[in-house]
């Protein structure tokens, strides 16, 4: 079985990851398969995607048995194989749905964070597991977790290493919804098809709009939208959008 499996419904694309009997740990093999899921991502047909982990597990960040001796350069490891994977995600125009199905620990926490949108499984939990092996929040947990939480609840949660419940991170906003284990997959499937027959290239803008919005000042971030806002109106969705309102017409788009 491949470290990393991708299947298509419509226009949804799942990447499951798939190490069950280490809760989905990153080895170099699963940040390789994860690297060609998301490239497989950008293809024009993908509307939406999906990121759940098999098993009882999301994802539980770097296997440890690969520290068993001294870790070589971490640093070059974060950049050679976490780094890419974190930046295809967020500069993927779609949107992608974390479907936290149990435990997502350390760089697991962060990748789940990085997803557009989080639903979780009430059996799933969150553990900023790095501070417990005296280890710092990589893979963009330090970027991702403070800007949705805020720098304090961040500075609490990040140094205490504590395990949050769904319902808490759903209670702290980390989560969109929670829902029954049994129904993760199919409340997933279903938020990613609604996703995905919307307008795709204006929600990839959003994103990018959403992105730069955190570091922007007002006047910049206003010509960003000036920018954006007319290649939106390039779009066919754009045309079918407006098409449809003077017709009195649910409209139909296709993502170009
Ligand atoms: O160079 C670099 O790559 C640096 C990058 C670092 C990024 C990081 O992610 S650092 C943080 C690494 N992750 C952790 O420290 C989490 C360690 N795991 C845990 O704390 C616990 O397993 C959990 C709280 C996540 C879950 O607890 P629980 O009780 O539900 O499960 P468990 O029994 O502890 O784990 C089940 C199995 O998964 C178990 O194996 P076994 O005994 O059944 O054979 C356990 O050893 C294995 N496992 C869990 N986490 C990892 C792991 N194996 C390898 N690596 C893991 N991270």
């Amino acid at each position: 079985m491949a470290e990393v499996e991708t299947t298509r419904e419509g226009a949804v694309l799942t990447i499951t990851l798939n190490r069950p009997d280490v809760l989905n740990a990153f080895n170099a093999a699963l940040h390789e398969g994860l690297a060609a899921a998301l490239k497989e991502a950008r293809g024009p047909d993908v509307r939406a995607v999906v990121v759940t982990g098999a098993g009882r597990g999301f994802c539980v960040g770097q296997d440890l048995t690969e520290f068993r001796e001294a870790p070589r350069d971490i640093g070059s490891r974060l950049r050679d194989t976490y780094h890419p994977n974190v930046l295809a995600l967020r500069t993927l125009e779609k949107p992608v749905i974390a479907a936290v199905n149990g435990v997502a620990a350390g760089a697991g926490m962060s990748f789940a964070c990085a997803c557009d949108l989080r639903i979780a499984a009430d059996s799933a939990s969150f553990v900023p597991a790095f501070i417990n092996i005296g280890l710092i929040p990589d893979s963009g947990g330090s970027y991702f977790v403070t800007r949705i939480l805020g720098p304090a609840r961040a500075f609490e949660w990040l140094t205490s290493g504590r395990k949050l419940t769904a319902a808490e991170a759903h209670a702290w906003g980390l989560v969109s919804e929670v829902v029954e284990t049994d129904g993760l997959t199919a409340r997933a499937a279903e938020v990613a098809a609604q996703l995905a027959a919307l307008p795709t290239r204006a929600i990839g803008m959003t994103k990018r709009l959403i992105d730069h919005a955190l570091n922007a000042t007002l006047e910049r971030q206003l010509e960003r939208e000036a920018e954006l806002q007319a290649a939106a109106t390039q779009t066919e969705d754009f045309r079918e959008g407006v098409a449809a309102f003077l017709e009195k017409r649910p409209p139909e788009f296709g993502g170009r």
